[in-house]
């Protein structure tokens, strides 16, 4: 007699698992985030993006009903143009800001959406302590993405990107 009731108790908790982990399944499926994308984010910061224009940043989000992507220019909304470091882009759920990223474009130390001499020379400026790149631009000096920001392997990378010799990874 003890062993049956053993034997039933036993069934029962396997009967409760199972039937737990089929509610906890149920709940899991239920659960879809706002939006995904292509994109790579961490510590407030957007990268990975394969070139700069606006339209086609936004169009990358697949977003669930009731959810927006927006790129922000010094807190003016854009929907044209090139991004760059330092524009901000917006996922509003229900017209609030649910999530919010600042991008980085590796290599666009100055924030116009391109890479060119002008972001060169912004680098070797930082090196010789003439003007010091600070936050996201910092961080967009990293061109060849060790780690370590606006050194002079940095700048020598940026070099060989615009002489078409190697490419900025943005991933
Ligand atoms: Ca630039
Ligand atoms: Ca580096």
């Amino acid at each position: 007699m003890k062993m049956l009731a053993k034997r039933i108790l036993g069934i029962v908790f396997v009967l409760a698992l199972l039937a737990g982990s089929v509610i906890y399944a149920g709940a899991e499926t239920t659960t879809t985030a706002p939006y995904t994308s292509p994109f790579l984010t961490g510590g407030g910061y957007l990268w990975g993006l394969p070139q700069s224009g606006v339209p086609s940043f936004l169009s990358s989000f697949t977003t669930q009903s009731g959810v927006t992507v927006e790129a922000h220019k010094n807190n003016t909304k854009v929907t044209t143009g090139l991004l760059g470091t330092g524009t901000v882009a917006k996922i509003n759920r229900d017209g609030s800001t649910i999530e919010q990223y600042t991008i980085l474009y590796f290599g666009d130390v100055d924030g116009d959406g391109a890479i060119n001499a002008i972001d060169l020379l912004k680098i070797k400026k930082h090196i010789l302590g003439k003007k010091t790149l600070k936050n996201e631009f910092l961080q967009a000096a990293d061109t060849d993405r060790n780690g370590t920001t606006a050194d002079v392997l940095d700048l020598y990378k940026l070099k060989q990107h615009l002489l078409k010799i190697t490419t900025i990874y943005q991933k």
